[in-house]
């Protein structure tokens, strides 16, 4: 036993050697792709539809990739938090940290060709997308090496060529445009799908009733997200749901509930809705998961929830935390090991971090680039309409 654990352990150079190669799979010798099958913390519960089992599978070296992956994105959001304490992030900022598992266990089920949309919540599902840190950073600073040129700011991160959509401020109204997308992935036929990304408060919202019936008619490719974190911004789940079960609430779309702070049950759950979405349709994934910072950077996050209860979290359900257990129990890397990995990621941030500030702010002629298709001579007039101010390139 202790041999067969000593020999799926990860030699020390290549545990050395992972640079940030996020979620792709640790280049690693032989001995460390032996699967391991993990249960999931807790059932799946499912609506009018069998549930996945609950063993899934996986590598020691996917689980160093999650812990590494999740750890760098939990490190990102705590250097947004202090960047706009300090000023250097301006406007709205909302931040993701509790709720990585999502982000990753999904990514780790899907292709790139598959695309993801979500709400404002979005710095680690780009990271996820493969975006890059500086150009999130720059994003965040208003930057021109941003991923949006530094115009569009913490609540539009966009990776289209990897099949992320943003990055939307209005709850609820990326949902419609992700099933568009769907629309078009079954014209296509390449067998990918839409993961349309919302939170508990959106699921509230008509819209997402509409675009669904659509999705369900058509049988359009299309997998709805509720991130339920309990809360839409100071409002308790059952302060604004009459029934908080989001898993149910397609009525004749199937869903399934998942424990969204467990990166293998994420995996486990959306390689399922995949396969079931190409064949039958749309699908709701509820994802039981938790925000551990306020809902933006104005809201301390502590007037209507206990301390006690964010503290609980961390302590019982902490998305890094159970992958941690999970690589020492199976003995893939040491304590020591684990903490290289997080001052690594540390100072790949910090870097980051230096790279974004040295670019400059967009100049003050992008204003008028990437809002009007080019050419038209678009005119903008005063406030009185009467006299044409500019002529739009
Ligand atoms: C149409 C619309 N209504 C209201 C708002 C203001 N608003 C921004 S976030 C939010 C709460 C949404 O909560 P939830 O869907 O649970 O997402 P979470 O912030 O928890 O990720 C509200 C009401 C908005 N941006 N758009
Ligand atoms: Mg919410």
């Amino acid at each position: 036993m202790a041999a067969a654990a000593a020999a799926r352990r990860l030699p020390a150079a290549s545990l050395r050697q992972h640079r940030p190669l996020l979620l792709r799979p640790f280049a690693s010798s032989s001995g460390d792709q032996q699967p391991i099958t993990v249960e999931t913390s807790v059932p799946f519960t499912g609506h009018k539809i069998e549930p996945p089992s609950r063993s899934v599978e996986t590598t020691p070296s996917e689980l160093l990739t999650f812990f590494r992956d999740m750890s760098l994105m939990r490190r990102m959001e705590i250097a947004a938090d202090s960047l706009y304490k300090s000023k250097l992030i301006r406007g709205f900022c909302h931040l993701y940290d509790g709720q990585e598992a999502v982000a990753v266990g999904l990514e780790a089920s899907i292709t790139k060709k598959d695309a993801i949309i979500t709400a404002y919540r979005d710095h680690c599902i780009y990271l996820a997308r493969g975006g890059n840190l500086v150009e999130a950073f720059a994003e965040l600073m208003g930057r021109r090496a941003g991923c949006s040129k530094g115009k569009g700011g913490s609540m539009h991160f966009y990776k289209k060529e990897s099949g992320f959509f943003g990055g939307h401020g209005i709850v609820g109204a990326q949902v419609p445009l992700g099933c568009g997308l769907a629309f078009a992935q079954k014209y296509i036929k390449e067998g990918t799908v839409t993961f349309a990304l919302y939170g508990d408060g959106a699921a509230n919202q008509g819209q997402l009733f509409e675009a669904l019936n659509i999705s369900a008619l058509w049988d359009l490719p299309a997998i709805l997200i509720c991130e339920n974190n309990h809360y839409g911004m100071g409002t308790a789940e059952w302060r604004a749901a009459k029934s908080p079960a989001y898993y149910k609430r397609g009525d004749y779309v199937p869903g399934l509930k998942v424990d969204g702070m467990d990166v293998l049950a994420v995996k486990q759950a959306c390689k399922f809705a995949k396969e079931y979405a190409l064949k039958n349709g749309p699908l709701i994934l509820e994802m039981d998961t938790y925000r551990y910072h306020g809902h933006s950077m104005s809201d301390p996050g502590s007037t209507y929830r206990t301390r006690d209860e964010i503290s609980g979290v961390r302590q019982e359900r902490d998305p890094i935390e159970r992958v941690r257990k999970l690589i020492l129990s199976n003995d893939i890397a040491s304590a020591n090991e684990l903490k290289n990995i997080e001052k690594e990621v540390r100072k790949e941030v910090d870097d980051a971090i230096a790279q974004a500030k040295e670019s400059p702010m967009p100049d003050p002629s992008d204003l008028f680039t990437n809002v009007y298709v080019k050419g038209f001579g678009v005119e903008a007039f005063g406030a009185d309409r009467k006299e044409v101010k500019a002529v739009l390139p």
